[in-house]
């Protein structure tokens, strides 16, 4: 077995159902969740005009190799009604692959780990709270670490702005 960190996205319809769904569609395809951060709601980076995201970041165990792990993501972003149009632009569910063990890889479909995230607090702040103690395998740094050169202001804990009616007892 072995593990890996996923990052999740999405900032087109209901942002917290396709974050949900895509972990329950990673369970049941031998990606099991250890621990999951809370969910943040961030400032798009990319073109203008797309709406705020929710991100998530995931510990996961699983008896997948890391290619196989891709092609799983996309296949589940893919059952989401992801359509790749333009890069960095609005999508229903972005599954990204941050860390598997540690390891360093330059293939042609798969980088690891992944090649931005260490430049963006959307993806190490949640990052944090699930993998205290993970260091940036080529830099070497902490996600705190990196995360003190960044500008995270755009990342907020999602909270409901209304807790709605109260449940019953
Ligand atoms: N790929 C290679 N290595 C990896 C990896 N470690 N994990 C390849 C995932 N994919 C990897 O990705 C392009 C190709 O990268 C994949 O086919 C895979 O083979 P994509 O998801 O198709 O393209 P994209 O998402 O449009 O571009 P890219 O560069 O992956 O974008 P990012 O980096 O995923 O950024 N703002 C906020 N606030 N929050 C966000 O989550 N996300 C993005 C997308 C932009 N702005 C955002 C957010
Ligand atoms: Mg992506």
């Amino acid at each position: 077995m072995a593990r890996a960190l996923l990052a999740l996205g999405s900032n087109q319809g209901d942002r917290a159902g396709y974050l949900l769904s895509g972990l329950s569609a990673l369970s049941r395809a031998d990606v099991r969740p250890l621990r999951l951060s809370r969910v943040y709601e961030t400032d798009p980076l990319g073109p203008p005009g797309q709406g705020r995201y929710l991100n998530q970041v995931a510990l996961v165990e699983t008896g997948l190799e890391p290619e196989a792990l891709l092609r799983l993501l996309l296949s589940v972003e893919k059952a989401h009604g992801r359509v790749r149009a333009e890069r960095y632009g609005p999508r229903t569910l972005d599954l990204d692959l941050l860390d598997y063990e540690g390891r360093v890889l330059d293939l042609p479909g798969l980088t690891l780990p992944h090649p931005r995230m260490h430049a963006r607090a959307f993806v190490l702040v949640p990052l944090l709270e699930v993998a205290p103690r993970w260091r940036h395998p080529v830099l070497g740094r902490t996600a705190r670490e990196l995360l003190a050169g960044l500008e995270a202001g755009g990342v907020r804990p999602y909270l409901l702005e209304d807790p709605g009616p109260e449940l019953p007892q």
